[in-house]
């Protein structure tokens, strides 16, 4: 099988890092099955947040002559793949799952390396690939269609599922194992062939799960690796006559830009966006579990994830109480570079969305919120070469304040004090997201009208507002998507054609709505 990761480039360069004792690995786009340098004849480098004096590997800086390469290939693999029978398609995928497993652990390492997130969460990321690939394994055996009686004698029907040949995906720095999987897995197990391009931030955990499959025997053009930037290596994909379909992980506003341009030529698209996800605490709810809950959804991945607990709507009896304890809790929590397996936080992804965070601890203060803890950066010691936050706490947020209503993406909530069970689901609702929910209570009668009544894709009880599972439906309503979803057999919904299909074995002509009528 072609290996797709680096070379080992021994060095010589300019670029070499010191904490790379010397060498660099560079990593080419993969596309057919080998490896290519972009046209463009330039690179850029993934550094390790948490320490950016740590280069993890020079990436292909790709352009639309790189992506029609990658498209082609993938459409040149998809004549035979389409034809692979799905079960076979599911035994690599399988096997991808078995090789990821004996492999976690350096994916992690490598993982934490790029993104920051510290291991524990690293491993159940790598995990979540896996998990993915085990399910979507078993959808190959399944790949349920429909048969149903026709209205005429002797004639069958029944509905079953093709793939649409090349899908583009551009894919988030957050979960760059977990949410690849989501896409390519059920992507190929379905028949159709894939050109990604990871973000830049975290491209190497998209080659680590790419080559388990390569390794598990996909055939070369299946999944071909472009990186670069957005709009010079994702746009193209946009544009490619020869991609049926996009699937994009990330902010609303670029992903607004995607559905415009899959409008002008009709592309199928399926957007997974933002979120302000509320986590209500009622005043008969268990509040230590709240809060073990609050620390983990809101500071957990630094809160760089789309389903972070960022605005907890506290019931008025319990808001003081609960706020203190937060706070002394949240001051505790040891941040720093994740390979350290003491520490509880990772540093922001990079400066632009450090810088972001900070922004929003200047806008809340600004709009009257009261800074509880944290709002600064960490520079000092172990912190000075990367983009640490200390975990930050809002206190007596209304939910109008842009603090309430927007997307940070950081390590930074917002308590909101309610009146009631009605006030707080109001409050809950009153965004233009709506992904993850949580609500904490003993009363069975409030948790059942949470679940009808919150506006998200993803309802908690009694948990906060991360920790999907993969086969469940993934996805929100409102600004936070276009109502398609990841995970789960829906999945197969967006990657697949149902194409109705009658047989006649009447031997005669017969005509339906009219042969049939009386
Ligand atoms: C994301 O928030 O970007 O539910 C994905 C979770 C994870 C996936 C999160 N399993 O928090």
């Amino acid at each position: 099988m072609a290996n797709i990761m680096a070379n080992d480039i021994t060095s010589g360069t300019s670029t070499v890092s010191p904490s790379n004792s010397g060498s660099i690995k560079i990593y080419r786009n993969f596309i057919g099955g080998e490896f290519h340098e972009s046209l463009s004849g330039q690179t850029f480098e993934n550094l390790n947040p948490a320490d950016t004096r740590d280069l993890v590997g020079v990436f292909q800086r790709s352009n639309a002559q790189d992506v029609d390469a990658a498209v082609r290939a993938a459409k040149a693999a998809f004549a035979k793949w389409r034809l692979v029978p799905a079960p076979k398609r599911a035994e690599i995928i399988y096997r991808a799952a078995e090789i990821l497993l004996s492999r976690k652990e350096d994916c992690a390492r490598q993982m934490t390396r790029e993104m920051g997130k510290v291991l524990k969460e690293t491993r159940g990321d790598v995990q979540e690939a896996i998990d993915c690939a085990y399910f979507m394994a078993g959808e190959g055996r399944r790949m349920y269609g429909v048969t149903t009686p026709a209205e005429l004698a002797n004639k069958a029907a029944m509905a079953i599922r093709q793939p649409l040949g090349v899908i583009g995906m551009i894919t988030p720095w957050n979960f760059p194992m977990a949410i690849a999987s989501w896409k390519l897995l059920p992507a190929i197990v379905a028949g159709n062939c894939c050109v990604i391009k990871p973000a830049e931030d975290t491209p190497l955990s998209t080659f680590n799960l790419v080559q388990a499959l390569a390794d598990a025997g996909m055939p070369d053009g299946v999944i071909n690796i472009v990186t670069g930037y957005g709009p010079e290596a994702g746009a193209p994909l946009l544009d490619h006559p020869e991609v049926r379909a996009i699937s994009f992980t990330g902010s609303s506003k670029v992903g607004k830009l995607i559905a415009q341009a899959c409008a002008g030529n009709f592309k199928r698209c399926s957007l997974e966006l933002g979120g302000k996800n509320p986590m209500i605490v009622m005043d008969d709810a268990n509040l230590d579990l709240a809060l073990e809950g609050a620390l983990w959804g809101a500071f957990g991945t630094t809160g760089q994830r789309c389903t972070a607990t960022s605005r907890i709507i506290l019931h008025k009896d319990i808001y003081e109480e609960f706020a203190t304890k937060l706070v002394a809790r949240a001051r505790k929590l040891k941040v720093g570079n994740g390979l350290d397996e003491a520490m509880e936080m990772g540093p922001a992804i990079n400066q632009r969305q450090l810088d972001q965070d900070l922004k929003y601890v200047e806008i809340g203060q600004s709009e009257g919120a009261k800074l509880l803890c944290g709002g600064n950066r960490l520079c000092e010691g172990d912190h000075a070469n990367g983009y640490f936050l200390e975990p930050t706490v809002f206190g007596d947020v209304t939910p109008k304040m842009r603090i309430a209503q927007e997307e940070i993406f950081g390590p930074v909530v917002s308590l909101i004090r309610c009146e009631s069970f009605e006030e707080a689901v109001e409050f809950a609702n009153g965004i233009d997201y709506g992904l993850s929910s949580a609500l904490y209570t003993k009363d069975v009668n409030r948790a059942f009208a949470a679940i009808r009544d919150l506006e998200a894709g993803i309802t908690y009880i009694n948990a906060p507002t991360i920790g999907a599972e993969v086969h469940l439906p993934f996805g929100g309503v409102k600004q936070t998507g276009n109502g398609h979803r990841e995970g789960g057999v829906g999945s197969l919904d967006f990657y697949t054609e149902w194409k109705a299909v009658y047989i006649d074995y009447s031997d005669t002509l017969q005509r339906a709505q009219i042969d049939n009528a009386d």
